[in-house]
């Protein structure tokens, strides 16, 4: 795949592309990427990239001019292009998975309070937004779609850590990843649970599957009201439930109002 990231300030993602995973992945040929920088699109002498919104308002948005005239050189009419905007549909796991699967990629960073609507009508394919919090930049959201989409890439990471992690997709249940421990099997007084140093392969998976829909049902309980889940899944929460479902280790999430 070979990804393009246009921005005003690409040297925000430079760091990130030159790190660990992603030069591996760019030395080994899997992916290739191109950080391109908006201003260098911009004809006048200031290079002037930004403008007041029309019918008032706080901000500037982005001026369609040099965005287009970028967007042109990268022959975005003809490639995905996704836009950074909190206003964008919610990036998940499913959609990192279908941009997974595209050639190539054109990643457009938002600054300031966006750009000219006619931008994103002529060359955006979709608005992305990452969560439900506003970020200063696009730049820090584009990394995190860039981070998601890449590692899915064929050879980049291993398949097996792939399937077990959260959000992996196996036999199509949406579970958060079960908790893990390392040596040593005491650490101060707290020990490893038994069933994980006893090499009883099966029992090992009942209890990783259960912790995963304990901790799924704590933090993320939306997931598990899909009506695809698993038979097993479904007679695991239900014992969880009758047995009152809380899940010790996590404390009062701040975050949610209607937790009960
Ligand atoms: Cl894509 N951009 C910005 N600026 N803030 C965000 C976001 C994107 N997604 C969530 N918050």
């Amino acid at each position: 795949m070979k990804i393009r990231v246009l921005s005003l300030f690409p040297e925000m993602l430079e760091g990130f592309f030159e790190s660990s995973i992603m030069a591996r992945a760019v030395k080994k040929g899997l992916v290739e990427y191109e950080l391109v920088n908006i201003r260098d699109y911009a004809v006048d002498k200031h290079h002037k990239c930004d403008d007041e919104v029309f019918g008032g308002g706080a901000g500037m948005l982005m001026l369609p001019d040099p965005l287009g005239r970028c967007l042109d050189a990268q022959g975005a009419r003809d490639k995905r292009t996704v836009f950074m905007t909190p206003s964008g549909r919610l990036f998940n796991q499913a959609y990192a998975r279908d941009l997974a699967a595209e050639e190539e990629l054109i990643v457009l960073c938002g600054h300031y309070e966006g750009v000219d609507q006619r931008i994103i009508e002529e060359y955006v394919d979709d608005e992305v937004s990452i969560g439900d919090y506003v970020l200063s930049s696009g730049e820090v959201a584009a990394l995190v779609l860039v981070d998601a989409v890449f590692r899915l890439i064929p050879g980049v990471i291993t398949g097996e850590s792939l399937e077990e992690e959260s959000f992996g997709g196996a036999e199509g249940a949406n579970l958060l990843e079960y908790p893990q421990y390392t040596r040593p099997s005491l650490y101060g007084t707290m020990k490893v649970p038994d069933v994980l140093t006893s090499g009883h392969h099966a029992n090992i998976a009942g209890w990783r599957l259960r912790e995963s829909i304990r901790k799924t049902l704590a933090y993320r309980p939306e997931l598990l009201a899909s009506a695809g889940l698993p038979e097993e899944v479904k007679r695991l929460l239900a014992e969880i439930v009758i047995e009152g479902g809380s899940h010790e280790p996590y404390p009062e999430d701040p975050g949610r109002a209607d937790k009960a």
